[in-house]
């Protein structure tokens, strides 16, 4: 009985099994109809599970949509995140929050984040969204309960290529040995992940086998029959003393022909003709307002805008990229560097590639595509980040060139350990990718967003660090760092489209800072700079410098020109792309010439600017030379489900965010000492 009055223990609501079939239909056209206001999210595993879902929420498990606090609820924990909009209809179908308000899923500000988040949403139990984390939490939640002598039980759903990471396997093993019957795992066993099919990618199966053997008592049912869930979940009531999985069999994309089975909609939102074609093959033709509820999402998404705007500095006028003419500049995702790199040079035999199911969105799998030849050093892991990244380690000691990489927090934070133990302190050549770094992921939000990669990565001994600007120097970077450096290295980049400003024959020169110099206002934006080598580079009396790296570059030029247009400062632009070992000599002298200096990175703010803090007070050459910094990155938060651009804004580390702390800076550059504006009386 799922839904009770947890203040009179009535019943609220009881579903006949026609009836749960029924609301499962309707919250997977309620589904479609968010990720299509989206325009992004994941459409093929939340239409597998939403029978499940729909038989959880609204029959087997025991909660109070008016009270979702409730001490003695059933705990239900999504650890697959990326499904998130299923859960959100699961507690909406139930009562925990209106189904019209799931249609501002993953815009900015929304309760409905990209990966749910339980500070933002009531009823959502835990945060989720890095995979194979959810079993553990409801075994801690299992025991909670146990010691505290209550009989709720602990619903966990979990995805089947999830089953590919080691600490499901570490959770299953507390689940038994403990002997918690509180506790009951669900499988999606769809069959599919990103990369292609299960089996392919990492074979899991038998997985009834397995977690027999790990002490489990294993149910298995089709994933669909909405009576043979029911049952299932009584069964799982009646274990005397084992955990339960039930492995539900299930189909990606089910109830949408063009879906069901494609591998391609896993990570994919219908557009308006998909939705349209989608909810008639789900018999849902006039049964939601989809037109009502696009124009709400449409109306969320203004007043998110306005509110954004409304935070921002202000200027005489829009400096915006592409905006006027001036501001005219190509964009590309940073990515493709990597790919392109990875095509041109992977015919060197000691190359391998390492993929983690994420393989063609970072670009790591034009390695071997259309390349036959290569297959054989392609090597698949399956969503198992710490096991592959010592298992690059090892390839490493045998000569090879290993290149393992994913979205840049699970690249460099799940595995931490394995790099630091297996990779670093054995001085090892592995090139370890962040791909996705930042906010550039966007909607996926904060669980997806690698704002810290670069303390851990920086803090490494051995490790060299790299964070390209553009495209043109991500492949660059990347081709160097593969080739011709030895040792651990790490690449870091975003996903999204950002402006191209290097060329072929911008310098690239590994440990060297490039300096940018705004030269005459040009039709495009890119060809009213100049870019050096620093150290080719002499004083021309600048009056600041912004040290940047990454997508920071362009913001910082952009940053250098309403410097210009509006104070008419003259800024000296650092692209510091190596990060570690960091460009010294650059750093002196930009603090020795120009006195004042402003750091800007797209992370919580301490990573490049404790870098360059660091050599600026322990220079001998600085001594006794006053030096004004200031720092943009982001302040010790975690970022938010939006639209990239919303978050650069949004988190302040936008162009407009660097000039206003810059002329801040400024100010107090031109006061003598100790007259600084609110020092005088
Ligand atoms: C630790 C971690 N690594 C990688 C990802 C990126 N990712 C999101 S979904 C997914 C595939 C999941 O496959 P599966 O569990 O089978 O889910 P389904 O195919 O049913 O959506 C991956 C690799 C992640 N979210 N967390």
């Amino acid at each position: 009985m799922a839904l009770i009055d947890s203040v009179t223990g009535n019943v609220l609501r009881e579903y006949s099994i026609e009836q749960l079939r029924e609301a499962a239909n309707l919250m997977r056209g309620y589904d479609l109809v968010a990720l299509c206001a989206a325009g992004s999210g994941h459409a093929g595993g939340t239409l597998s599970i939403m029978d499940i879902t729909a038989v959880l929420y609204l029959h087997s498990a025991r909660h109070d949509p008016a009270h979702p606090d409730w001490p003695d609820r059933d705990r239900i924990v999504w650890s697959a995140g990326h499904k998130a909009p299923s859960l959100y209809l699961g507690l909406a179908f139930a009562g925990f929050c209106p189904i019209d308000d799931v249609v501002t899923l993953r815009k900015l500000g929304s309760p409905f984040q990209g990966h749910p988040h339980c500070l933002k949403l009531a009823g959502v139990e835990v945060s989720t969204g890095s995979l194979g984390q959810g079993l553990s939490i409801s075994v801690g939640m299992a025991l909670a309960a146990r010691l505290d002598g209550k009989d709720h039980r602990i619903f966990c759903l979990m995805g089947d290529g999830e089953q590919q990471e080691g600490q499901v396997w570490e959770a299953a093993m507390e689940a038994a040995h403990y002997r918690l019957n509180n506790l009951v795992a669900i499988v999606d066993c769809n069959r599919l992940q990103i990369d292609g099919w299960v089996k392919d990618v990492m074979q899991v199966e038998p997985l009834a086998d397995k977690y027999e053997s790990f002490g489990w008592k294993v149910l298995r049912v089709d994933g669909h029959d909405v009576g043979a869930l029911v049952s299932a979940f009584e069964t799982a009531r009646q274990s005397p003393d084992k955990p339960v999985v039930i492995l539900a069999d299930t189909v990606k994309g089910k109830g949408v022909s063009f879906m069901e089975n494609q591998g391609g909609w896993h990570g994919k939102a219908p557009n308006r003709e998909e939705l349209s074609a989608a909810l008639r093959d789900l018999g849902l033709g006039d049964c939601i307002p989809v037109q009502r509820l696009l124009n709400k999402a449409a109306d969320f998404q203004a007043v998110a805008e306005r509110r954004l705007e409304s935070r921002m500095p202000r200027f005489s006028r829009n400096y915006w990229w592409n905006a006027g003419d001036n501001m005219r500049v190509a964009m590309e995702p940073t990515r493709k560097g990597l790919g392109q790199s990875l095509a041109a040079n992977g015919g060197d035999e000691r190359v391998v590639c390492l993929g983690l199911d994420i393989s063609g969105s970072i670009t790591i799998s034009d390695f071997h595509s259309g390349k036959p030849e290569r297959e054989t050093r392609w090597l698949s892991m399956g969503i198992a980040e710490q096991s592959a990244t010592s298992a690059a380690a090892g390839l490493a000691r045998e000569g090879k060139l290993p290149v393992v990489g994913s979205y840049a927090t699970f690249s460099t934070s799940r595995n931490l350990d394995q790099i630091r133990v297996s990779v670093c302190y054995p001085n090892l050549n592995v090139l370890i990718v962040g791909a996705h770094a930042g906010v550039s992921v966007g909607p996926d939000g904060a669980t997806h967003q690698a704002l810290e990669d670069l303390f851990a990565m920086m803090g490494l001994p051995n490790m060299s660090v790299v964070a390209p600007c553009d495209v043109v120097e991500a492949r660059k970077a990347t081709t160097h760092l593969l080739l011709r450096h030895a040792g651990p290295k790490y690449i870091r980049f975003a996903r999204e489209a950002t402006p191209v400003v290097t060329t072929e024959t911008t310098p690239f020169v590994f440990g060297k800072a490039n300096r940018i110099v705004l030269r005459h206002e040009q039709v495009n934006f890119l060809d009213a700079f100049e870019t050096r080598l620093d150290e080719e580079c002499s004083d021309e009396g600048e009056d600041l410098t912004i040290i940047a790296c990454g997508p920071e570059v362009p913001e910082a030029m952009r940053a250098a020109w309403i410097l210009r247009q509006e104070y008419g400062y003259v800024t000296r632009i650092l692209n510091m792309h190596t990060l570690k070992p960091i460009d010294r000599h650059a750093i002196i002298r930009a603090g020795k010439e120009t006195g004042a200096i402003v750091t800007a990175e797209e992370h919580q703010v301490g990573a490049l600017s404790g870098a360059v803090s660091s050599v600026l007070t322990a220079s001998p050459q600085l001594y006794g030379q006053p030096v004004m910094t200031a720092a943009i990155g982001i302040q010790d938060r975690f970022g938010d489900s939006g639209a990239p651009w919303e978050l650069v804004k949004g988190l302040e580390v936008s162009a407009e965010h660097i000039a206003t702390k810059a002329a801040e800076l400024m100010v107090h550059k031109m006061e003598p000492v100790g007259a600084a504006p609110e020092n005088r009386v």
